[in-house]
């Protein structure tokens, strides 16, 4: 019986984790403005990218991203969104510049723009939140 079949397997595993998701660097060298985030690091990053999947229920978004410099090479992937309500008018194939906060590794987006959006049968109004369409007036 050998244990040395354990022992090579772990480094290999850490490579495969690592290898995951591009190559998510440490965080750079601290700069001079880091007087206002007083707790963990965030570090913001932005993104230009494609919907290529959207799921409300797990405050989660797939985007086909363009490279993030400084932080990972183009590639879709699904984003943890900060709050569900940035996805409310998000749809697959939107074209959305996002902002990516990564604190502790933890990447989550908490802005997202549609700079474009696919084909919609109309244009809905601005309108206050869970106001029902007004009523036709009556002749
Ligand atoms: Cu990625």
């Amino acid at each position: 019986m050998s244990t040395h079949t354990v022992t090579i397997a772990i480094p290999f595993a850490a490579l495969l984790v690592a290898g995951a998701c591009g190559s998510a660097p440490e965080a750079p060298p601290e700069s001079a403005e880091s007087s206002a985030a007083a707790e963990a690091q965030t570090q913001r990053f932005d993104i230009r990218a494609e919907v290529v999947g959207v799921a409300p229920e797990r405050r989660e978004v797939v985007l086909d991203h363009e490279e993030i410099v400084g932080y990972m090479a183009a590639m879709a992937m699904p984003f943890t969104v900060e709050d569900q309500s940035l996805l409310e008018d998000i749809e697959l194939g939107d074209r959305v510049t996002a902002v990516l906060a990564v604190t502790d590794g933890e990447a989550v987006v908490v802005q997202l723009d549609k700079v474009e959006q696919v084909e919609r049968p109309e244009p809905v109004p601005a309108q206050p939140e869970g106001t029902a369409p007004p009523d036709p007036p009556s002749a």
